[in-house]
């Protein structure tokens, strides 16, 4: 099927359902099980595609999948801003710098010369180069948070949403280094049938969006 559009979204994790939700909100109905890797929707030209959302930039960039969400924070990291094509307003969080709770901080020219852990040292990289401070990146893929009370890292740049996980590893939030949410991306060569499919679904997400509100 040529005039199919082809959309990935996160397998299993906190974009998942509410990528879902948003699918059907757009009133599009699809049969879902946990345990395919792809589904087609029957009341629209959509394939959906479950995958581990870091692969997501990579495969939209590709046209593995014609379209993709993500949260901006993924995508950024990647290095592909330019596949946004729409914000969708959930799965909002922050991108934070944290420091041990007794540690002393007067701004971000304290981390000068520091030990900082994150899974996001392209964006966390390019920060701290604008505000012109030198530190040594560690790159994790995970448990962030506990770096420093392992004596790590003296500093950990990590997503918060509610702040509960910092608080609960005597970590102080001190600075935002960059605001997401999830976002729509789409392949930059797009056929026209496909740039039409998108164009629809775009004008239905909207709709979506406005009715939440
Ligand atoms: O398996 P896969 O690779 O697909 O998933 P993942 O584990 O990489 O991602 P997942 O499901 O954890 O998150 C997907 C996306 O959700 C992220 O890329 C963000 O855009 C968004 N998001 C929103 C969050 C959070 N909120 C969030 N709170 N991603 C992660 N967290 C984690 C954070 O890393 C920290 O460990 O939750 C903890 C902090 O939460 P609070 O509420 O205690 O501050
Ligand atoms: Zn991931």
């Amino acid at each position: 099927m040529t005039n199919m559009i082809r959309l990935a979204i996160q397998k299993s994790g906190r974009l998942s359902e509410d990528s879902l939700n948003l699918i059907r909100e757009c009133g599009i109905s699809f049969l879902s099980s946990t345990y395919k890797l792809k589904t087609e929707a029957t009341n629209f030209p959509l394939e959906i595609l479950f995958l581990r959302d870091d692969d997501i930039p990579g495969y939209v960039q590709d046209g593995v999948a014609d379209l993709g969400i993500v949260g901006q924070n993924v995508l950024i990291e990647a290095g592909l801003p330019a596949l946004e094509v729409e914000t969708l307003g959930f799965s909002k969080c922050r991108l934070s710098l944290a420091v041990p709770r007794g540690a002393e901080y007067n701004g971000v020219g304290d981390l000068a010369g520091k030990n900082i852990a994150t899974s996001y040292p392209e964006i966390l990289g390019r920060y701290l180069a604008g505000e012109g401070v030198k530190a040594q990146l560690h790159t994790i893929s995970g448990s962030v948070e506990i770096a420093p009370s392992i004596g790590l890292a003296d500093a950990i740049c990590d997503i918060v949403s509610s702040g509960s996980t910092l608080l609960g590893n005597g970590l102080r939030e001190v600075e935002t280094v960059f605001r997401s949410e999830a976002v729509l991306i789409a392949n930059q060569n797009l056929s026209a049938e496909k740039q039409e499919l998108l164009d629809q679904l775009r004008f239905r997400m909207q709709a979506v969006r406005r009715a939440r509100r």
